[in-house]
């Protein structure tokens, strides 16, 4: 069976690696529908060596749609997602649009994939920095409990889209042209004060939350906890941008319950499904956002025990945030839904 497919906000940098996954995973579509706002509808993109043209998207675009991927901000999906739901349509919404509604399932596959059994008709992905530590943490807290989470991120300018990537390279091209960088755009778009990312680090990623956390830190620690089913966890984030183009990086403090040793974590997280182990310190051996960009792995390395806790560790989590942090995460929700039935109410 094929399935008649549309992907909303097609040119965006997302976008684009979802039509990228559909066709490298050889996703079985019958017909495939490019939508977007206004702004870049006309646009013409490849698809399997045939050339389609970008649609502005209205609610009857949705019509005989099966699935529908979303990546074009949550201001877009709040508005066309229970469109395409009305017209029969089931929703991978790639935005923060939706995550922490109850009725809404927030899926990485390899963690909690039946969730997704009894959804609505919209799937929402969760943002990518959360999703890929999950993937590590999950069987860290069935084998061994989980009690508490720091994370303090390293996260790419393409998690703010491509005018953030082309931001960095017009900004390190001025210095080292010995010229003044204009910032227009990072940290957050409609906010007062910009600062350059060339060259620098931002501890901002989104807007500020009353509890002087970033919107960012907060998905990390709701998303967190809304995934793995579990209110108890501690967990703390802090979110810093770098000049790096893709693959955000994640320095990941955990408690556990027991004392294990790094070999029992080591062997666990090899084993388990989405994540790659990359730690070999007579190799220098660890992973890298250069060297992760375009696979779709979560890579964990620098495991190692803490030196005044016991049951405390700390690695390095490192994955392609357009990739597993996004188009990957929502093809393999997309796939599931077809392996399981899951499609058709
Ligand atoms: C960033 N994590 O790197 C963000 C991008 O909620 O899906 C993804 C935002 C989201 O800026």
């Amino acid at each position: 069976k094929k399935y008649n497919v549309a992907v909303m906000g097609a040119t965006g940098a997302v976008g684009q690696k979802m039509l990228e996954t559909l066709e490298k995973k050889d996703f079985p579509i019958e017909s495939l529908k490019l939508l977007s706002s206004s702004r870049s509808a006309g646009t013409t993109l490849k698809f399997k060596d045939e050339i389609y043209t970008v649609e502005e998207a209205t609610p009857e675009s949705f019509e005989n749609v099966d699935i529908a991927l979303f990546s074009a901000g949550g201001g877009v999906s709040k508005l066309f997602a229970p469109e395409a739901v009305k017209r029969g349509a089931v929703v991978v919404d790639n935005t923060s649009a939706f995550r922490m509604d109850e009725h809404v399932p927030l899926v990485v596959p390899e963690v909690n994939e039946s969730d997704m059994a009894d959804h609505q008709g919209i799937i929402a992905n969760p943002n990518c920095s959360t999703i890929q530590m999950v993937a590590a943490l999950k069987p860290l807290k069935d084998q061994f409990g989980l009690n508490r989470v720091i994370v303090s991120t390293y996260q790419a300018v393409s998690g703010a889209g491509t005018e953030a990537i082309d931001e960095l390279k017009s900004q390190a091209q001025s210095f080292l042209d010995g010229e003044e960088m204009h910032a227009e755009l990072l940290p957050v778009k409609d906010e007062a004060k910009h600062y350059p990312i060339a060259f620098n680090a931002l501890p901002q990623i989104d807007v500020f939350t009353e509890n002087g956390y970033t919107f960012e830190e907060m998905k990390m620690i709701n998303e967190t906890k809304k995934i793995l089913h579990d209110d108890q966890v501690a967990v703390a984030a802090t979110c810093v941008r770098l000049p790096i183009f893709t693959s955000h990086a994640e320095s990941v403090y955990v408690e556990l319950d027991q004392d294990v040793s790094v070999d029992q974590i080591k062997a666990l997280l090899a084993e388990s499904p989405g994540v790659t182990v990359k730690d070999n310190l007579d190799t220098q051996d660890y992973p890298t956002p250069l060297d992760a960009a375009g696979l779709p792995d979560v890579f964990v390395g620098r495991i190692r025990k803490d030196l005044d806790n016991e049951k405390g560790y700390h690695m390095w989590i490192v994955s392609d945030n357009l990739l597993k942090g996004a188009a990957w995460n929502s093809v393999q929700i997309a796939e599931s839904l077809v392996k399981n039935n899951w499609l058709t109410k």
